[in-house]
Formats: structure tokens, sequence, C-alpha cells
């Protein structure tokens, strides 16, 4: 069977900042993924301290909490066959100067920590990181008459 699941995504100040919110959101959109949890939210420094714990040490981290206080972000959940995986394929490596070219970040940035995207990296990380931005009733789930394309056998 399928597996279908659910994957958190933020688009960044630096997407926000570019005008470029709707071109990703749109690539997702394409892929066929569908959208079942979004809003803007501003996150605070206790927030991105525990979204961003694994780089805490690293001398980059101050700039990162503050260039992702710069604006509100886009938070929005995923839903679809393998999600988690086909979501970083679409994001791209960290580094947007050798992400394949077609990723989001490959295409449309240049730089860390600005690369317009985060996504959830494994389904441990999904779990978490739904429940961290999104309460149960902001989730929705619903029918599309696409979805026999993007969740059945596509025909
Ligand atoms: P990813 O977002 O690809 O999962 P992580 O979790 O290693 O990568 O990094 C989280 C975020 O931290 C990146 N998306 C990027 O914005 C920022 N970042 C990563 N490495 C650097 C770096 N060397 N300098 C500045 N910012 C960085």
């Amino acid at each position: 069977m399928s597996d279908v699941q659910k994957t958190l995504v933020l688009v960044k100040p630096d997407a926000l900042q570019r005008e470029l919110v709707g071109k990703v959101v749109s690539r997702f959109e394409q892929k066929g993924l569908k959208i079942v949890a979004m809003k803007l939210a501003h996150l605070d420094e206790a927030t991105l301290t525990e979204h961003y714990g694994h780089l805490k040490e690293k001398p980059f981290f101050g700039d990162l909490v503050k260039f992702m206080m710069q604006t509100p972000v886009v938070a929005m959940i995923l839903e679809g066959i393998e999600a988690i995986e086909e979501v970083r394929k679409i994001v791209g490596s960290t580094n947007p100067r050798e992400a394949d070219a077609g990723t989001i970040r490959a295409d449309l940035s240049m730089n860390v920590p600005s690369n317009m995207v985060h996504a959830s990296d494994s389904a441990e990380a999904s779990e978490i990181e739904v429940a961290r931005f999104f309460n149960e009733n902001e989730i929705f789930a619903y029918e599309k008459l696409t979805d026999k394309f993007h969740f059945g056998e596509g025909i």
C-alpha cells in the first residue's frame, strides 16, 4: 500500500522579501502534493531555538534565528505518497550552489541561510514539526478531483 505522509514546510523570510512565495507554493502543487494546512506565522526566538536545536553550537546560529524573524514565514503541511522525501527532493540540498538544478534552492537562491524553504527531513522530524507549528483544528482532510492521479492508481 502507498505510504501517504504529511510533511512540514516553512517558506522563509527571503522568499517573502523577494515576492517568491507563489512560485514556491506552485512547485509543490504542480508536483501533486496536497496543501492540508497553511498560515503566516511570526516565529519567536524560543520556537526557533527548538526548531534549529541541532544547530545551536554552530557559529551561524544567532544569524539564522535573526534571519528567520525578519518577516513572518508561510507554514504549511503538504500531504502525498512519500511526501517527506519527495518534498526534500524538490527543495534540494542545503547549499543552493550545490543543489541540483531544477530544485527550488538551486533555481531560486544563492546562499545560506537564505535558501527559501525548510522541509522536514524524516518521519520523526515531520511528526514533531507538524505538532510544533499547527493545532489539530488547523489541519484539513478534504477530497480533490485530482486525488485519483496523485493518491490513487493514476488513471
Ligand atoms: P536543511 O534546511 O537543508 O535541512 P540544516 O538543518 O542543516 O539544513 O540547516 C538548517 C538551516 O540553517 C538551513 N536551511 C540554512 O538556512 C541554515 N544554514 C545551514 N548551514 C548554514 C551555514 N553554513 N551558514 C549559515 N546558515 C546555514
